[in-house]
């Protein structure tokens, strides 16, 4: 580990970004701040000037050619990352990259490949329930065998509202992608195929919500996942696992339930940032750690790639209303 801290640069200051940026400032030890860059030049610098010495670029590309920044996050939209991500591996700059990894599976395949050609890692992949305790509690209690083999997982993904710009592609390609790499991580394997059917007739503010996809894995497990992103409730996320001798579920808790008055429950809370405070604290210090040490770790280039592949084909079948095989390539 190096005595220096890591000078990190943000790009895309938009909610993620933002929140990733405050995380960066003043909650992760061995990290400043150093950048932020926003095509929204306002933007970018109302962030700079409020998170104290901090430099404010208009292009993403001069932040991560600047010789002041050794490490970035990427938290900009989706159809930006290959370039963004792309010019990281080509400085030989550690890069955290918000999911999804890209919009499509050919452009998510390209980062692989490229990172590949720099002989070494670079990027790791913004699957931040992988750090929550509680999912990472569950992916343990599966990895010692005590359950036996996972069957079946179901997952609810609901969030409170979404922009009104947000699209029925979205619902996958931006929400589902959470589940798909869940069910990867879980389980252990690639998804095969997956179908995503949708309540008939059913659109809220012109998107098909709420949407659910089955996907079958590799190894015969199958998993559900409802994503309902305007649910209108607030925020819930939970994943209750099936296995051979027994069942586990996450995502209950959110504080303490309460039991009293012939009532049940507990605190909702409203969005991701709240919910996910804890994981995307742990992601962001996982991965400042690593750098500082030489490495990344948590989830890879592949692991993007694998979930983008997936959401693809699950946009295929939200459109088709039938089953649509994954088949990835190799890398
Ligand atoms: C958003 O992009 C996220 O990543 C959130 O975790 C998810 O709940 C939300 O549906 C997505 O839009």
């Amino acid at each position: 580990m190096t005595a220096a801290p890591l000078r990190v640069g943000v790009i895309g200051v938009g909610v993620m970004g933002t929140d990733h940026a405050e995380r960066l400032a003043h909650r992760v030890a061995g990290a400043t701040l150093v950048a932020v860059a926003d095509p929204d030049v306002g933007r970018a610098e109302a962030v700079a000037a409020q998170l104290g010495s901090v430099h404010a670029y208009v292009d993403p590309l001069d932040l991560v050619a600047d010789d002041a920044v050794d490490a970035v996050v990427v938290a900009s939209p989706g159809a930006f990352h290959e370039e963004q991500v792309v010019a990281c591996i080509e400085a030989g700059t550690y890069a955290l990259c918000e999911k999804p990894l890209t919009v499509d599976a050919a452009a998510a395949l390209r980062v692989v490949r490229a990172e590949r050609a720099a002989g070494r890692r670079l990027v790791q992949v913004g699957f931040m329930r992988r750090f929550d305790p509680e999912y990472a509690a569950l992916a343990r209690l599966l990895d010692s065998g005590e359950l036996g083999r996972p069957l079946l997982v179901h997952h609810v993904h609901r969030n409170k509202n979404v922009a009104d710009w947000f699209t029925s592609e979205m619902v996958v390609r931006d929400s589902l992608a959470h589940e798909v790499d869940a069910c990867r991580w879980l389980f252990g394997e690639e998804v095969v195929e997956i179908t995503v059917y949708t309540p008939a007739g059913r659109t809220a503010e012109g998107i098909v919500d709420p949407q659910v996809a089955v996907l079958r894995m590799a190894g015969g497990g199958i998993a559900t996942c409802e994503v309902f992103v305007r649910s209108g409730v607030g925020y819930e996320v939970r994943c209750e696992v099936s296995a051979e001798r027994g069942n586990a579920t996450v995502g209950l808790g959110g504080g303490v339930l309460v039991r009293a008055a012939s009532r049940w429950g507990g605190a909702v809370p409203d969005d991701f940032r709240e919910r996910f405070a804890a994981a995307y604290d742990a992601e962001v210090r996982a991965w400042v750690d690593a750098c500082r040490r030489g490495e990344v770790v948590g989830p890879t280039t592949w692991d993007g790639y694998a979930a983008t592949a997936v959401c693809e084909a699950g946009v295929a079948s939200l459109h088709s209303g039938s089953p649509v095989p994954v088949r990835l390539e190799d890398g």
